[in-house]
């Protein structure tokens, strides 16, 4: 085993406490939705922590609210697929994302009447929150969702193989959307101390190593037949197009989605090794209220679907 290999990372971190309820979870969903043949895909979503000490209160984190993700696996149900909505906690999450904040309370209207207490949502709120209530009370009433939540990046690695374990059933109608923000670097964990760093022991120095990139086991070894997305995420324009052709190439998986942390939400490269698309949105859009993911999404259902008519071989951006 490798120093610093993927197979050494699984053999010294072990898996987190609720990882068992977890993996019959996502087997028994993976399973279910096989019989029926329908499509299922794997949305990770938001950022994976490295914690400075077992006892964490000091973590690095990575950088994403889990808006991309909780969109898109909304436009994802709409397109009828099974969705394994797998976010860091108390990130975003589909559905009650248009109501974060007070803006659910808000819509609300009490009345107490002596003994008698009535909750009602105010007429001018209806026409907001009926059609986000009906997509979701539909999803639920299909069981087309189900949802797992890490924290650190090692229990993310932990839920990304068994959800892929699971997955592999499903050969190309698997789909993996990695839009979590996952962290490059850790502590390994006999360098992390049990207790809380105290200031009299002077400055820490933090060493980071590198994580092992789960992506080429992935690909290779535990969804081999699965169409598989990752995004890359750039400050440095002059980086971003490069950086996602090195990716595809390293792992000959299917697309990257390319995204400036500026520009992220109205403007995405999908990138494959035949060619690139770029989705903007104009003003209006954005005037409009309109995601991207929406977008970004149809896309790569349709690019799906001509890889699943093809055999599941190979696909091909227009
Ligand atoms: C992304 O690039 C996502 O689009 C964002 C979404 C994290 C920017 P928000 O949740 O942001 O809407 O606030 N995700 C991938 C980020 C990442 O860590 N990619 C790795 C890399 O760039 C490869 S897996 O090296």
């Amino acid at each position: 085993m490798a120093s610093g290999s993927w197979e050494e990372f699984f053999a010294v971190h072990l898996p987190p406490t609720d990882f068992e309820d977890n993996r019959t979870l996502l087997k028994e969903f993976c399973e279910r939705h096989d019989k029926y043949g329908n499509k299922i895909v794997l949305v990770t979503s938001g950022g994976t922590t490295v914690p400075l000490e077992h006892n964490t209160v000091r973590f690095v984190d990575n950088f994403s609210a889990g808006t991309r993700g909780s969109a898109s696996a909304e436009y994802f149900l709409e397109h009828g697929y099974a969705v394994i909505f797998m976010h860091r906690q108390k990130s975003l999450e589909p559905f009650t994302r248009h109501f974060s904040g007070q803006k659910l309370l808000d819509m609300l209207e009490i009345q107490e009447r002596g003994p008698n207490t009535t909750i009602t949502v105010r007429p001018d709120s209806v026409d907001v929150l009926a059609p986000v209530l009906v997509r979701y009370k539909a999803a639920l009433a299909a069981g087309a969702v189900l949802q797992v939540a890490f924290t650190s990046v090692s229990e993310y690695f932990w839920l990304l193989r068994a959800a892929c374990e699971c997955l592999a059933r499903l050969g190309p109608r698997a789909l993996l959307y990695l839009a979590a923000a996952v962290s490059d670097f850790y502590i390994p964990k006999d360098r992390v101390p049990t207790h809380k760093m105290q200031s009299e022991s002077g400055a820490p120095v933090i060493q980071l190593q590198l994580v092992p990139k789960m992506l080429a086991p992935l690909v290779n070894l535990w969804v081999p037949a699965a169409y598989v997305v990752s995004f890359k995420l750039e400050t440095d324009e002059s980086l971003l197009i490069p950086k996602a052709r090195a990716a595809l190439e390293k792992y000959k998986h299917k697309m990257v989605v390319a995204n400036m942390l500026q520009s992220r939400h109205h403007r995405v490269i999908l990138v494959s090794p035949e060619a690139s698309q770029e989705i903007v949105l104009t003003r209006e859009d954005i005037h409009a209220g309109v995601d991207i993911e929406s977008a970004i999404v149809s896309e790569i259902v349709r690019l799906h679907a001509e890889h699943l008519a093809g055999g599941g071989a190979g696909a091909a951006l227009p």
